[in-house]
């Protein structure tokens, strides 16, 4: 157990419901003009309905086409209006047709003449929304990918844009790829003595930068063996100049250290770059305990919160943080959190201390949110039976040690191999190995739901760069397939 990752703190001892009908059509065409020399317009079709879908469903077939013109002499008006928008748009999700059949339009025009036709009578009704996705997450299945890694697997990205590689950290200091399914021998790099490993230590995130296809940049967050052992250091490497499966070994800047040299745990360990080109890193509260050095409401301390970094200026707080490099606080250690591929919305799973796992839900760029640590854990004051809460950003979702022990946040599924786990928000226990889904629709988790798959010593989820999933336990990457 030394050299494996355990959450445990020590001290701690739809979219909206799926949406079944199209809409229906529009009403009637409109009224023939009338006119003694000119005949009736024949009324308008009538529109079709909207594809029901629980991913946002097709577009409706346009509104049928004009009736004719009424002869010039007051000949029959037009004698059809247009026919409706025969077919609904292809809802989504799983491709479910979207409204089956759009109503006939205007079913006649008026005749024309002296008086001008009658426009068509009634639009028809839109068709039946496809789509059987439903409010619980498909059934799924795990699959391994590529063998053992020979370690601890902490953590799994790819560069932009890199569908052929997977890119597993190991926390003792070593990252391998998985090239198309197969382990690559030799390490894409290997930091192991820059790396103090163990407990919940170790190298324990990664993050590609945007532009890497062309500078070749990466970030690796880790807590370091040097003295003060075990403080976070987030710091830049390159790959190699002749080898694309190769990092260069050097260094090439600290962009941070943060002092954690006290405790073992909390030491967060999350990069990702946001929606906005800017890294994004998740520390802990400095571990320990019950927030001994208080550092979840401290703005002063970059511990307990999340950080929001210019990799290129990373001394210089970015624009629009909260202060300095703080972008979020009141956090205890949000081991794991993500952005939303689609939405750019940021999930932060913040583990919890005696009682409460916790996911806190970010609108896209909102920042500067205080999510209540250590006044909080979850919905629940901590240490205290009444807490002040003003200003306090609640979870969007909790669940309590009944359930398990640590949260392992996972990502929104965006792929397009599970087309009925579109939008769902995965993540899991690292004790229970429970993991469950859940879709978050304006600001409300909902449906929250047990997975059929279960999986033991889940240390994290990985998204590949067609947007599957994967989670690692020991040193084994499993893709999240459907059964
Ligand atoms: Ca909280």
């Amino acid at each position: 157990m030394s050299t494996s990752l355990r959450f445990v703190a020590v001290s701690a001892i739809t979219l909206a419901a799926f949406v079944a009908c199209g809409s229906d059509g529009d009403g009637g065409g409109s009224s023939g003009t009338g006119g003694s020399a000119t005949g009736g317009k024949g009324g308008t079709g009538g529109k079709g309905g909207t594809g029901g879908s629980t991913s946002g469903g097709g577009t409706a077939g346009s509104g049928g086409g004009t009736a004719g013109s009424g002869g010039a002499t007051g000949g029959t008006g037009g004698a059809t209006g247009g026919t409706g928008g025969a077919t609904g748009g292809t809802g989504g999700a799983t491709g479910g047709t979207g409204g089956a059949t759009g109503g006939t339009g205007g079913a006649t025009g008026g005749t024309g003449g002296a008086t001008g036709g009658t426009g068509g009578a009634t639009g028809g009704t839109g068709g039946t929304g496809g789509s059987t996705c439903g409010n619980t997450p498909p059934a799924l299945k795990l699959t391994n990918v590529g063998a053992s890694i020979g370690g601890s697997a902490v953590f799994m990205t790819s560069p932009p844009g890199d569908t052929a590689r997977l890119f597993v950290v190991r926390q003792s200091g070593v990252i391998r790829i998985i090239k198309s399914g197969t382990l690559v021998t030799t390490p894409f790099l290997d930091i192991t003595s820059s790396v103090s490993s163990g407990g919940e230590r170790g190298l324990l995130g990664l993050a590609f930068h945007p532009q890497y296809a062309t500078n070749g940049r990466f970030f690796v967050y880790y807590t370091q063996s040097a003295s003060p052992t075990g403080d976070i250091v987030i710091a830049e490497y390159k790959v190699s100049t002749g080898n694309p499966d190769v990092a260069a070994t050097a260094q090439v800047q600290k962009l941070v250290q943060i002092g954690h040299s006290v405790n073992g745990n909390h030491n967060g360990g999350m990069l990702a770059f946001g929606p906005d080109g800017y890294l994004y890193a998740g520390i802990g509260d400095g571990g320990g305990g019950g927030d001994p050095f208080k550092a979840g409401q401290d703005l002063s301390t970059n511990l307990g919160k999340i950080l929001r970094l210019n990799p290129d200026n990373p001394t210089q707080s970015v624009p629009g943080n909260q202060q300095g490099l703080i972008w979020d606080w009141g956090l205890r250690n949000p081991w794991r959190f993500s952005f939303d591929r689609t939405a750019g919305d940021l999930y932060i799973a913040d583990v919890g201390q005696n009682a409460w796992e916790e996911i806190d839900f970010e609108p896209k760029g909102s920042g500067k949110k205080n999510y209540g640590w250590s006044i909080m854990e979850g919905n629940h004051c901590y240490g205290s039976s009444t807490c002040n809460q003003t200003g306090l950003v609640k979870p969007v979702h909790e669940y309590s040690h009944s359930a398990g022990c640590s949260i392992t946040g996972g990502y929104v599924y965006r792929g397009n191999a599970i087309p009925c786990l579109k939008g769902w928000y995965l993540y899991g226990d690292y004790c229970t190995g429970t993991m469950w889904g859940l879709r978050v629709v304006g600001g409300v988790a909902q449906n929250n739901t047990a997975l059929n798959i279960t999986q033991g010593n889940l240390s994290s989820f990985g998204e590949d760069q067609n947007g599957e999933l994967y989670v690692m336990s020991g040193g084994q990457l499993k893709r999240i397939d459907a059964q």
